[in-house]
This record gives structure tokens, C-alpha cells and sequence, in this order.
């Protein structure tokens, strides 16, 4: 699929945007801590772009890098509502500079824990410094479910998962659930193969 970005005095054509796979827990890529982006260059740009429409298609309101196998300190978010324009942000190299004293408890889900939810407690408010898709350094502050998504995200990158928040006992039930899920997923795909 070709779209064109119209921005100002400029388009880019971004061809060929891919859907990726989500990689499903347990896999030691979402355990890794993610190495910094070097450069925002255009192959970034390209990975941001594919990791945007992952996520739509998924459908989720944020996406981590190591979620699609490429343990890198990037993630995209879009936490606009349905009856709201598309607000999507990348952030390269996210960094939590400020949490607030007040926490929220929000229902978390994952796209690589599907069909788990449970109640997070976080800080109800952050200030989170940042690359943005030009290179350009920003600093932004959140709050609502776009805060509970950005630290769910920059959590990713550290290699933690929301289930890491919850019981042993919660956690490892979870994890047999998801490795039976990768085994039925495993001969769904051999049997398809013929
Ligand atoms: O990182 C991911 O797996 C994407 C999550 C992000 C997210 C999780 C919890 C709370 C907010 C954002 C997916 O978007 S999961 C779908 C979802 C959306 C809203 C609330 C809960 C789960
Ligand atoms: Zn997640």
C-alpha cells in the first residue's frame, strides 16, 4: 500500500507500510532492555510508520518496538477516541523526567498478552522527554490513559510487562495460558502449511 504524508512544502510517499507480528509473551525479546535509537533516520521513520499500522490494525492504542521483535527504545502511541481525529505520536528514546505524587488504577490490557486485563496502579500524570519522527527533542506531558499508555509503553522498552505488576501466582497462570495459546497458534500454522 503507497500513502502520501502531505506536509508542509514537502511529500513523502512511505510505500509499501507493513502489518508486523506481534510477538507473544513468553519470548526474551519483551525481557530485553532496548538499546537506544542512534539516529532518526529514515529507516526509523519506516519502522515508526509500520509499527503505526500494526498497532491500528491490532486494533491498540500504543505499541513498543520489542513488540515486533526489534529490541529498540521506540514506541507509538495513538489514544485518540473513535469519534476523534488520529493523534498518533512516536517517541525515540522515551524518558520519564517527572511522575506525579497522585496514582490512577487503570484496566491494562497487551497485544502481546491477548485477552489478559487487569488493574494497574501508575502515576496519574508524567512528563516524558523524548525524539520525536524529524529527530527533533521534546518534552510532553500526559495524563488520562495517555499517561497509563506511555508508561506501559516506556515499560516495554525496559522489558517489563503489565502482568509484572501482579501476583506470582496471577502471573504464572497467565504465562501457561499464553503458552498454550503459542501451541495452538504453532499447529494452527503447520496445519495450514499442509
Ligand atoms: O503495548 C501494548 O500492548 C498496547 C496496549 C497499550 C495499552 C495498554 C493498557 C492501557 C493503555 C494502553 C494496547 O493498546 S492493549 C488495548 C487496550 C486499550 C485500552 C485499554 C486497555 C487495553
Ligand atoms: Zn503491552
Amino acid at each position: 500500500m503507497v500513502a502520501a504524508i502531505v506536509k508542509p512544502g514537502r511529500i513523502a510517499y512511505i510505500a509499501g507500510m507493513a502489518v508486523r507480528d506481534i510477538i507473544i509473551h513468553p519470548d526474551p525479546r519483551l525481557k530485553k532492555v532496548c538499546a537506544p535509537v542512534e539516529e532518526v533516520d529514515e529507516r526509523i521513520r519506516r519502522l515508526a510508520d509500520d509499527m503505526l499500522e500494526t498497532m491500528y490494525a491490532a486494533p491498540g492504542i500504543g505499541l513498543a518496538a520489542p513488540q515486533i521483535g526489534v529490541t529498540r527504545r521506540l514506541i507509538v502511541m495513538d489514544c485518540a477516541g473513535k469519534d476523534e481525529p488520529p493523534r498518533p505520536h512516536v517517541l525515540v528514546n522515551p524518558e520519564i523526567v517527572w511522575r506525579s505524587e497522585e496514582t490512577n488504577v487503570h484496566e491494562e490490557g497487551c497485544l502481546s498478552i491477548p485477552g489478559e486485563y487487569a488493574e494497574v496502579e501508575r502515576p496519574a500524570e508524567v512528563r516524558v522527554r523524548y525524539l520525536d519522527r524529524d529527530g527533533q527533542a521534546q518534552e510532553r506531558h500526559f495524563t488520562g490513559l495517555e499517561a497509563t499508555c506511555v508508561q506501559h509503553e516506556i515499560d516495554h522498552v525496559n522489558g517489563r510487562l503489565f502482568i509484572d505488576y501482579l501476583s506470582p501466582v496471577r502471573r504464572r497462570l497467565i504465562t501457561e495460558k499464553m503458552k498454550k495459546l503459542k501451541r495452538e497458534r504453532a499447529r494452527g500454522k503447520a496445519k495450514a502449511a499442509g
